[in-house]
């Protein structure tokens, strides 16, 4: 049997029984981009504006929506309206990291009642397997995807060795069917050969295509060594792709802003495709 990396996202959404994960994969196929864009901005217009210029070149839109200091059901809406417009999905990066009962409760309720919009959240498996089940209960009856943290981008991060193979194990016995892949720097579910037990995707923060970090310890890598090189899924692009906006003169002139914003977009999608062509070999 051949290794996940081989397969084309289509010929993988075909067999994917995990309803988020397979949008997630039929999104890719058809509009052709394993970008992701993480909009890590701190207010609602310019969080909406970002993903209507990108919307057309990513499959997924990563959110931290508790960074947001005018967070309103407004927001969510016209969020949730513009992935259907530009046709894609939605991704809380909440990172659960709580006991089941308490994870299933930030999950569902609260101010941001991340279930009701989120297709896509993750979690850390330090609590132990209660945390998927907790986190399921809510989840599944929704149609949605949870992502396990299997390694992190940033230095001296501990998500490594045994515990980064616990999270493996947890999610190819997961018997909810709401894991469906990895936050992880590699193909964490083929170190030791060709995973052909349950497809899970990867996806992957700490991608540039300028700078090699940043001051507090994020390290990036290029698309190509994330997609062809190490064998993940989707690449997750915040400042390479927003940070236009955040300079001196993107301040001034936010409409000259955020034509560079979509540039950038344009480019990662580029980069990020190329490299999947070359892993399956259509290039
Ligand atoms: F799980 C992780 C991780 O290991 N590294 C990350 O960088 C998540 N992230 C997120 O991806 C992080 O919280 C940011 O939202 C985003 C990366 O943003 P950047 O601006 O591209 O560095």
């Amino acid at each position: 049997m051949s290794s996940i990396t081989l397969k084309s996202y289509a010929e993988r959404a075909a067999n994917q029984p995990n309803a988020a994960a397979k949008a997630l994969l039929e999104c890719m196929a058809r509009k052709q981009t394993n970008l992701s864009v993480s909009v890590d901005v701190t207010n609602k217009q310019d969080l909406l504006d970002v993903c209507d210029a990108v919307g057309p070149n990513v499959c997924l839109v990563k959110t931290h929506i508790d960074i947001v200091e005018d967070f309103d059901m407004d927001l969510v809406e016209q969020l949730t309206a513009l992935s259907k417009k530009h046709d894609f999905l939605i991704f809380e990066d909440r990172k659960f990291a709580d006991i089941g009962n308490t994870a299933s409760l930030q999950y569902s309720s609260g101010v941001h009642k991340i279930a009701s919009w989120s297709h896509i959240t993750n979690a850390h498996l330090v609590p132990g397997p209660s945390v998927i089940s907790g986190l399921a209960k809510v989840g599944v009856p929704l149609n949605r995807g949870l992502l396990l943290l299997a390694e992190m981008s940033s230095a001296g991060a501990l998500t490594k060795g045994s515990y980064t193979q616990a999270c493996v194990d947890e999610a190819k016995k997961d018997t909810t069917g709401f894991v469906c892949g990895f936050i992880a720097m590699s193909r964490v579910d083929e170190k030791e050969g060709p995973n052909t037990e349950k497809d899970l995707l990867i996806l992957t923060p700490g991608v540039g295509l300028d700078v090699k970090g940043d001051s507090l310890g994020q390290q990036y890598r290029t698309p190509d060594q994330v997609i062809r090189e190490s064998g993940c899924d989707v690449i997750i692009v915040g400042r390479g792709i927003y940070g236009p906006l955040m300079t001196e003169e993107g301040k001034k002139d936010k409409k000259a802003a955020f034509v560079k914003v979509r540039e950038q977009g344009e480019r990662y999608k580029k980069a990020g495709w190329e490299a999947y062509l070359a892993r399956i070999g259509q290039k």
